[in-house]
């Protein structure tokens, strides 16, 4: 049996995970696991990505320590974010985070020159704060001395695959959530890069995924005790690793990642680029495959990871088991939000916005964090439902079951509340998907699966797969109109 490690690194916590296959079965074994927050300082948000490196070093030790021999790695990450490198090959200073409130001041002043409407025709992408673009475009204004300095920008997991082998490139995936990408060339778009007064030599090129990016390097294969292994260019974004796991039947089959965001789409062949989908915010990303995979970005459980934050600091933190009972104690259908708002994409206090917000919209305010779960989990159930009937209206197919990936498949009431609130299946699983996505782009460029076909069928054979059916119609179409209300 061979073995890879795949690295999953999230916006919240970081992963290795061990993924054997034995030509018939895939089997994940987690060896370790850090936590990975932004670090608010000087009124910037950043990552601390030396630290991030750091633990990806002590999760290969703890590996090496149990006896592990691998045959490679891959690295993937969340989206947008990128480190810039010094012509000597030195980070030049940490990686901004996306959640840097900066950037929206960026993204305004950025539009007034050029239109949301152009960058989707020309990227495919949805114009959003968070968007290397505009990250770029604040640098220029609020940080110059740092682009003066710049010779290579490369997107996070290229950058932590840069220093384990110090080869300079960004993966297809990865590269197409910049919204500086040309679906059409497959290359960084000269338009978006001359109006950023960008040199297209500080982008490290485009690496389509499945390659071989390098090998480890000796300073890492002394310092870790290994024996050199190649360091392989999976899909860089951890939404095309959750895709690849999915095994998606049929043009019927949506697409569902959860984790700090909610993923929700199809696959398409080439970016869908009408104005409907543009105004709905949907937006186009790369696959594993090369192709795009329709879909909407929107917030997920970076909600209720927010107030377990306030809920620790005010010394009443909740455990799952704990979580649940509170929720099934609330009463249903008591107030909403819009889990979009931009209120809560970084408050200082998760659970006020929240009550802020219902008194605005002059709803019931959650008081007890039964009551602040149930808003949230019921909230986002009914803006998925939302989204999933206006996938269908772009795409005139009728959406008939929902594969749902990542952390939040673990949230059976949440996967409940999906089924009950869209009435279509729910298949939940493999919760790691990401990092099984990750290892499949590993097997595959070994030469230890054919193709992403037979992967699919692999992940099938290895992993359960939780059924929920819709339950319960009684009151949802009159809730599900009452969310409407509030958030329009
Ligand atoms: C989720 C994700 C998402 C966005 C965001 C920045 O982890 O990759 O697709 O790109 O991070």
């Amino acid at each position: 049996m061979k073995s890879v490690w795949a690295f999953d690194i999230g916006a919240s916590n970081g992963r290795l995970i061990l993924n054997s296959f034995d030509g018939e079965k895939m089997y994940t074994k987690e060896i370790y696991r850090f936590t990975n927050l932004a670090v608010s300082v000087t009124n910037n948000y950043y990552w601390d990505v030396l630290n991030i490196f750091t633990q990806m070093k002590t999760a290969i030790r703890t590996s090496v320590q149990q006896g592990h021999k691998v045959e490679s790695m891959g690295i993937d990450t969340w989206g947008v974010d990128f480190g810039l490198l010094a012509s000597n090959g030195e980070l030049l200073a940490n990686p901004y985070s996306y959640r840097n409130p900066k950037n929206k001041m960026g993204m305004e002043r950025a539009l007034q020159n050029i239109t949301s409407e152009s960058l989707f025709q020309k990227t495919g992408v949805e114009t959003a704060p968070i968007n290397t673009l505009f990250q770029l475009f604040t640098m220029k204004t609020e940080h110059p001395h740092l682009l003066e300095m710049a010779d290579q920008l490369l997107l996070m997991p290229n950058l932590l695959a840069y220093f384990f082998c110090g080869e300079k490139n960004n993966e297809f995936t990865i590269s197409t959530t910049t919204q500086l990408l040309d679906p059409q060339s497959t290359d960084w778009d000269s338009s978006i890069l001359d109006f950023l007064q960008i040199d297209r030599k500080i982008l490290a090129p485009i690496a389509q995924p499945i390659t071989i990016a390098g090998e480890t390097l000796p300073v890492i294969n002394d310092e870790l005790q290994i024996d050199p292994i190649k360091v392989i260019n999976v899909p860089g974004h951890d939404t095309a690793c959750a895709l690849a796991a999915l095994p998606l039947k049929d043009h019927h089959s949506i697409f569902m990642s959860c984790g700090t965001w909610v993923i929700i789409g199809i696959p398409v062949e080439k970016p869908v680029t009408e104005e409907q989908a543009m105004t709905w915010g949907f937006t186009n990303e790369g696959t594993m495959e090369g192709t795009y995979r329709l879909q909407k970005n929107m917030m997920g459980m970076w909600l209720l990871q927010q107030c377990r934050i306030v809920w620790e600091r005010e010394g009443i933190a909740t455990d799952y088991e704990e979580e649940n009972r509170l929720f099934e104690q609330a009463q249903p259908f008591y107030s909403y939000i819009n889990p979009d708002d931009e209120r809560f994409f970084n408050p200082l206090n998760m659970v006020e916005a929240i009550q802020d917000y219902c008194r605005d919209t002059n709803q019931k305010i959650p008081e007890t964090r039964g009551q602040i779960i149930r808003c949230i989990l019921e909230s986002l159930a009914f803006h998925y439902f939302l989204v999933i009937k206006r996938l269908e209206t772009l795409t005139g197919i009728k959406l008939k079951r929902i594969h749902m990936a990542g952390g939040a498949t673990r949230n059976e009431h949440l996967c409940q509340l999906i089924a009950n609130a869209t009435t279509l299946d729910v298949l939940a699983g493999p919760v790691e998907s990401s990092s099984i996505g990750n290892a499949i782009g590993q097997w595959i460029a070994l030469g230890e699966m054919k193709n992403l076909q037979e992967a699919r069928e692999v992940v099938e054979r290895s992993f359960p797969i939780q059924h929920y059916q819709p339950t319960d119609s009684a009151g949802w179409e009159t809730a599900y109109q009452q969310f409407l209300k509030v958030i329009e």
